[in-house]
C-alpha cells in the first residue's frame, strides 16, 4: 500500500495526472512515524518540520514528482477550451499516464476499491479518515483539476497552505444556497447589461468593455462584502480601462446618469480639469453594503493610461488612510488592484509594488489582487507577451497564493473570491485571483480582433456568453423561473433607460464630482482656497532652540550610540548655542515645528534614515543591542504629532508612486520622497509626468509631495551629478511670453496657478522655510527641491536663527547685500544664479576684488518665475549688464527656462547673457581636471567685464 505510485490502469487521465500530482504529499503521511527522522532543518519563516519532511520523502521517492504539485496545470481554466493558462500543453510522464505506460505502474482496477486511511493534511475525506482509491481520485479531481487551479504549495508556512487546503478542499464548500445564485445572477445581469446598454447607444464609441469577464463585477462586489463581513469598513481600488466604467456603475455606484452623460460630446467643464473622466478619473463614495448593511466607502483612484502606474499610489493612499485610522492591522482599510494579463506580467511597477507589500513602513496588510486575464494584451498573444507560465508567476515572489479559475464558471469565480478576501483579512498577505476569461470584442470596441487572432475569435464568437449559461443552469434547477430572470433583466434596462433620460439633461460637467481623495474642510464649500494668503513661516527662537537641543541629544535612557556620532550631535548642539544652523539642523527644525503643529511628517526614500550623504542621522543605532533604535523627532512635544522616516527598497517608480498615494490622503501632512540621486528619479519618470506634474490638471487633485534631489556638479562624474532642472522647468506651466500683472497677491497666486514649485535653496533657512510654506500654504502643489551635496557641509552655507525666526519668510530670491548692493549706480554687472554656484562666484569675486562692480543675486524659486522680484533687482542696477551663471551645461539646468522669461520681462530692451558649461550630451565630465578646467573657464567669463563687449544678442 506504500507503493502509491501503483495505480489503476483505467483511470481517465484526468484522475491519472490529479493522482500523480497529487499522490505523494497526500499519501505519504502515515509513513511519517515510521520513517527515520528527519536532517531537514526548520526554516526561519517558522515552515513546520512535518510538512518539509513530507516533502523531503516525497522528494527521496521521486525528485520530479514533489515540485510539480500542480493540480492547476491540468484544471480546465480557459473558458474558450484553445489555451493552456500556463501557456504550455506539454504534460509530463508523472502527470500523466496513457495506455502504453499503465504497464510500467503494474496498476491493477481493483486498487482502485482499496480502502486508504487518509492523512491529516488533508481534508476532502471531510468527517471520514478513510476512503477507497476512488472516491479520493474523484474528490481530488474536483477539487484541484476542474474550474480551479491553486497555486500555493510554494508558501512555507504549513498553517497557511493547510488553511487553503481546508477552504477547497472540505466536501461541500462550493454549495451555495439558493438565495446566493440570485444574487449572483442579478449581479451578472447588472454587469452584463451595463455593457449592452452602452453598446446600443454609442455603438462606435470606444468603451473597453469587460464582455468575456462579465463575472468581475459580482467577483469585486464579492471581495468587498466578504470584507466588510470581516470588518473592513474602506475599500481602496485601482483598476485600469477594462470595465472600469461598469466597476463604476455596479461596485462603486456612481450614478448612472454622470456616467452616461461623459459619452456627450458637448459636455461642458465647469472646471479646470483637462477631462478623460471616463477612463481616469477616481471616485470616493460612502455607502450601505447592502448584503452585510455596515457603511463602507470605496474610492477608485484616478490613473493615467500607463497600465499598472497607480498600483504603488493605490498602496500609498492605503497606508495612509490606515495610518490616520490609526489601524497598523490593516483590519478597517484595504485595498484590491485590478490588472490586465499583459500588464501583470509585463511592467515592472508590479514586482516593486510586490516588494513593498512586507515592508514595516509600506505594508498596507495584504492587497487582493485580480487579473482580467483575457488572454491577450491588445493584439499580442500571450504567448509573445511573456516567459512565466502564468501573468500572475510575479505574485510568487512574496509568497502570495494565486487562485486561477474559469471565468465562465460564476459560482468558482465567486467561491474563489470568496476565499481570497478571507484570506487577506485572516492572514494580512497578498493574494491573486485569476480570472482566466476573453474578451468578446477587439482591444477596444472599434478593433477587429480577427485580424490577429483569427482562430481564437472563431471559438469566441460561438461563445455563449456567461449569463445565458447560467441562468439556464439556474433555470434548469428550479432555483429561478425564466420569468423571473427576464424579470429581472427588464428592471435593470430600465434603471438604465431612465438615467439615460436624466443624463441628458446634464450640460456641465463637474470634475469635482470625481475625486478620489476629497478633503473635507480643507476648501470652501466651492473647492477653492480659503484664502489667497501664507503666513509667514518662520517660528519662535525658543522652539528653534528646543528642536536644535532635541536634535544634538539621545532622548532614551542607557543607549550608547557611536562615536563618531557623538562628535556630530555635539556639533549641532554648537550650532544650537550659536545660533546657527546647517542643511540637516535646518530641516530638523522645519519637519519638528511642523510635529508640533499637528502635521505628520514622513520621509521616505533609499537610506534616508542616515541620508545618503551621512547628514541627517535621523535614526540612532544602540551600539550595543541589535535593532534597538531611537528617533529623536518623535521626542520634541508631548502632544506632536508622529514623525516617520522610511529607508525604502531599492526603488524609484514604485516608492515614489506609494509616496505620491500617502500624500494624496491628507493635506495635513509633510510627504517627501527623497532620491538618493537627484539623476535616479528618471527611474520614476512616468509617475512625475502622468500623476505630479499632471495631477491636478487632469484630475483636480491637489499634492504635496515633496521630491528632494540631491543635484550639484561636484566632478563625481556623468552619473552622480545632475537631477535634470531642466526636465522638470519645461514641464512648468507658467508662460514665458506672458508679461505677468503684478496683482498684491502675486506670489500666492502665482502659485497657485502652477502645476508644481521648483526650488533650488542656497541656505538652510531657505530649505527650512520653503518645506514650511508647503503647508502653510492654503492650497497643495508638488514642491521639487535639487538639495545640495557639499552645500551640506560648506562652512559659509549656514543660517542664522535670526534667518528663521517668527516674522521671516522663504525668499524666492536673495539679492546682492554686500558692497555693490549700497551703491548700484557703480555696478557693472549683476549676475543671477542660484544653488550651489553662488558659493564658488562669491569667492571668485572676492578673490578678483570686484564686490564693487558686480553684483550677485539667488533665485531660490526658479518655478514659478519670481517676475516680480526679478524686476526690482534689474531695475536696481539699471546700469548693469545682466548675466546668468549656471554650473550645469548650457543645454541643461536653468537657462532654457530663465531665458525668455528675462525677455518678458525686460521687454528685450537688455540681454541676459550666458555664462557657464558649454552645451554636451552627458551631464557631467567623468573626468575630475576636466571638471575643474570648465569651471574656471566660466568663473573667468563670470568677472571678465569685458567678455560680452561688442557682442549682439
Ligand atoms: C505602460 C503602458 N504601455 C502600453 C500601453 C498601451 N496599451 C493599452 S492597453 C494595452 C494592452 C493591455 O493588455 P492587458 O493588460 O492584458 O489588458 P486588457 O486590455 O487585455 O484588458 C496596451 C499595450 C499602456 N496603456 N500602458
Ligand atoms: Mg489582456
Amino acid at each position: 500500500m506504500s507503493q502509491l505510485r501503483l495505480l489503476p490502469f483505467r483511470l481517465g487521465p484526468q484522475a491519472m495526472r490529479l493522482l500523480a500530482t497529487r499522490d505523494i504529499p497526500m499519501f505519504r503521511g502515515h509513513r511519517m512515524s515510521s520513517g527515520p527522522p528527519t536532517t531537514v532543518p526548520s526554516s526561519r519563516s517558522g515552515v513546520s518540520s512535518s510538512y518539509m519532511e513530507e516533502m523531503y520523502f516525497a522528494w527521496l521517492e521521486n525528485p520530479q514528482s514533489v515540485h510539480k504539485i500542480r493540480g492547476h496545470h491540468v484544471a480546465q481554466l480557459d473558458p474558450l477550451g484553445i489555451l493552456d493558462a500556463d501557456l504550455d500543453s506539454f504534460v509530463p510522464s508523472d502527470l500523466i499516464t496513457t495506455i502504453d505506460k499503465l504497464a510500467f505502474y503494474d496498476l491493477q482496477e481493483a486498487d482502485l476499491d482499496k480502502e486508504f486511511q487518509l492523512p491529516t493534511t488533508t481534508f476532502i475525506g471531510g468527517s471520514e479518515n478513510m476512503l477507497s482509491l476512488r472516491e479520493i481520485i474523484r474528490r481530488l479531481e474536483s477539487t484541484y483539476c476542474q474550474h480551479i487551479g491553486l497555486e500555493f504549495m510554494f508558501i512555507n508556512d504549513v498553517e497557511q497552505c493547510q488553511w487553503i487546503r481546508q477552504k477547497f478542499e472540505t466536501p461541500g464548500v462550493m454549495q451555495f444556497s439558493s438565495e446566493e445564485k440570485r444574487t449572483l445572477l442579478a449581479r451578472l445581469v447588472r454587469s452584463m447589461r451595463f455593457e449592452d446598454f452602452l453598446a446600443r447607444k454609442w455603438s462606435s464609441e470606444k468603451r473597453f468593455g469587460l464582455e468575456g469577464c462579465e463575472v468581475m463585477i459580482p467577483a469585486l462586489k464579492t471581495i468587498i462584502d466578504k470584507s466588510s463581513e470581516m470588518g473592513i469598513e474602506n475599500v481602496i481600488l485601482g483598476m485600469p480601462h477594462r470595465g472600469r466604467l461598469n466597476v463604476l456603475a455596479n461596485v462603486i455606484r456612481k450614478d448612472l446618469e454622470q456616467i452616461f452623460c461623459q459619452f456627450d460630446p458637448k459636455l461642458e467643464a465647469a472646471d479646470e480639469g483637462s477631462g478623460d473622466v471616463k477612463y481616469h478619473l477616481g471616485m470616493y463614495h460612502e455607502r450601505i453594503n447592502r448584503v452585510t448593511n455596515r457603511n463602507i466607502t470605496l474610492s477608485l483612484v484616478a490613473n493615467p493610461s500607463h497600465l499598472e502606474a497607480v498600483d504603488p499610489v493605490v498602496q500609498g493612499k492605503t497606508k495612509a488612510e490606515q495610518f490616520y485610522r490609526g489601524d497598523a492591522q490593516g483590519r478597517k482599510v484595504m485595498s484590491i488592484l485590478v490588472h490586465g494579463d499583459a500588464a501583470f506580467a509585463g511592467q515592472g511597477v508590479v514586482y516593486e509594488t510586490f516588494h513593498l507589500s512586507d515592508l514595516p513602513s509600506y505594508t498596507t496588510n495584504g492587497t487582493v489582487h485580480v487579473v482580467v486575464n483575457n488572454q491577450i494584451g491588445f493584439t499580442t498573444d500571450p504567448r509573445m507577451a511573456r516567459s512565466s507560465p502564468y501573468p500572475t508567476d510575479v505574485a510568487r515572489v512574496v509568497n502570495a497564493p494565486i487562485f486561477h479559475v474559469n471565468a465562465d464558471d460564476p459560482e468558482a469565480v465567486i467561491y474563489v473570491c470568496s476565499v481570497a478576501a478571507e484570506w487577506r483579512n485572516t492572514f494580512n498577505k497578498d493574494v491573486v485571483v485569476d480570472l482566466v476569461c476573453y474578451r468578446r470584442r477587439g482591444h477596444n470596441e472599434m478593433d477587429e480582433p480577427m485580424f490577429t487572432q483569427p482562430l481564437m475569435y472563431k471559438q469566441i464568437h460561438k461563445q455563449v456568453p456567461v449569463l445565458k449559461k447560467y441562468a439556464d443552469k439556474l433555470i434548469a434547477e428550479g432555483t429561478v423561473t425564466l420569468q423571473e430572470f427576464e424579470e429581472e433583466i427588464a428592471k435593470y434596462d430600465r434603471i438604465c433607460e431612465e438615467a439615460y433620460g436624466r443624463s441628458k439633461d446634464k450640460k456641465i460637467l463637474h470634475i469635482k464630482h470625481w475625486l478620489d481623495s476629497p478633503w473635507p474642510g480643507f476648501f470652501n464649500v466651492d473647492g477653492e482656497p480659503k484664502s489667497m494668503t501664507c503666513p509667514t513661516t518662520g517660528i519662535p527662537e525658543d522652539m528653534l532652540t528646543h528642536i536644535g537641543n532635541v536634535a544634538s541629544s539621545v532622548p532614551l535612557e542607557d543607549f550608547k550610540i557611536h562615536t563618531g556620532l557623538s562628535r556630530i550631535l555635539r556639533g549641532r548642539a554648537d550650532m544650537t548655542k550659536k545660533r546657527t544652523v546647517d542643511w540637516a539642523l535646518a530641516e530638523y527644525m522645519a519637519f519638528g515645528s511642523l510635529l508640533k503643529e499637528g502635521i505628520h511628517v514622513r520621509l521616505s526614500g533609499q537610506d534616508v534614515e542616515r541620508g545618503t550623504f551621512s547628514h541627517r542621522h535621523h535614526v540612532l543605532h544602540d551600539q550595543e543591542v541589535d535593532r534597538r533604535t531611537c528617533v529623536p523627532m518623535n521626542h520634541l512635544w508631548p502632544d506632536q504629532a508622529p514623525y516617520t522616516v522610511c529607508n525604502s527598497s531599492l526603488s524609484e517608480y514604485g516608492v515614489l508612486g506609494f509616496e505620491l498615494g500617502y500624500a494624496m490622503a491628507s493635506p495635513n501632512a509633510l510627504v517627501l520622497w527623497e532620491a538618493q540621486f537627484g539623476d535616479f528619479h528618471n527611474t520614476a519618470q512616468c509617475v512625475i509626468d502622468q500623476f505630479i506634474s499632471t495631477g491636478q490638471a487632469k484630475w483636480v487633485r491637489h499634492n504635496g509631495i515633496v521630491l528632494l534631489l540631491p543635484h550639484g556638479m561636484e566632478g563625481m562624474g556623468p552619473e552622480h551629478s545632475s537631477a535634470r532642472p531642466e526636465r522638470f522647468l519645461q514641464m512648468s506651466n507658467d508662460d514665458s511670453d506672458a508679461y505677468p500683472v503684478f496683482t498684491e497677491d502675486f506670489e500666492v497666486s502665482q502659485l497657485y496657478d502652477c502645476n508644481w514649485i521648483v526650488v533650488n535653496c542656497s541656505t538652510p533657512a531657505s530649505y527650512f522655510h520653503v518645506l514650511r510654506r508647503q503647508i502653510l500654504l492654503p492650497f497643495r502643489k508638488p514642491l521639487i527641491v535639487f538639495t545640495p551635496k557639499s552645500l551640506l557641509r560648506h562652512p559659509d552655507a549656514k543660517s542664522s536663527f535670526d534667518q528663521m525666526v517668527s516674522g521671516t519668510s522663504f525668499q524666492r530670491m536673495i539679492p546682492e547685500d554686500g558692497p555693490a548692493a549700497r551703491s548700484p549706480g557703480q555696478v557693472q554687472r549683476l549676475i543671477f544664479c542660484t544653488g550651489k554656484v553662488y558659493y564658488d562666484l562669491v569667492k571668485e569675486r572676492s578673490s578678483q576684488g570686484l564686490e564693487e562692480q558686480v553684483a550677485i543675486t539667488r533665485l531660490e524659486q526658479i518655478s514659478p518665475f519670481p517676475f516680480d522680484l526679478i524686476m526690482r533687482e534689474a531695475e536696481k542696477y539699471s546700469g548693469a549688464e545682466l548675466v546668468w551663471c549656471q554650473e550645469e551645461h548650457k543645454n541643461m539646468g536653468y537657462y532654457d527656462y530663465i531665458s525668455p522669461r528675462f525677455m518678458t520681462l525686460l521687454g528685450r530692451s537688455r540681454p541676459i547673457w550666458y555664462v557657464g558649461r558649454d552645451p554636451a550630451a552627458a551631464p557631467a565630465t567623468g573626468n575630475k581636471n576636466a571638471h575643474l578646467v570648465s569651471l574656471r573657464k566660466f568663473l573667468d567669463t563670470a568677472f571678465n567685464l569685458k567678455a560680452f563687449e561688442g557682442k549682439t544678442f
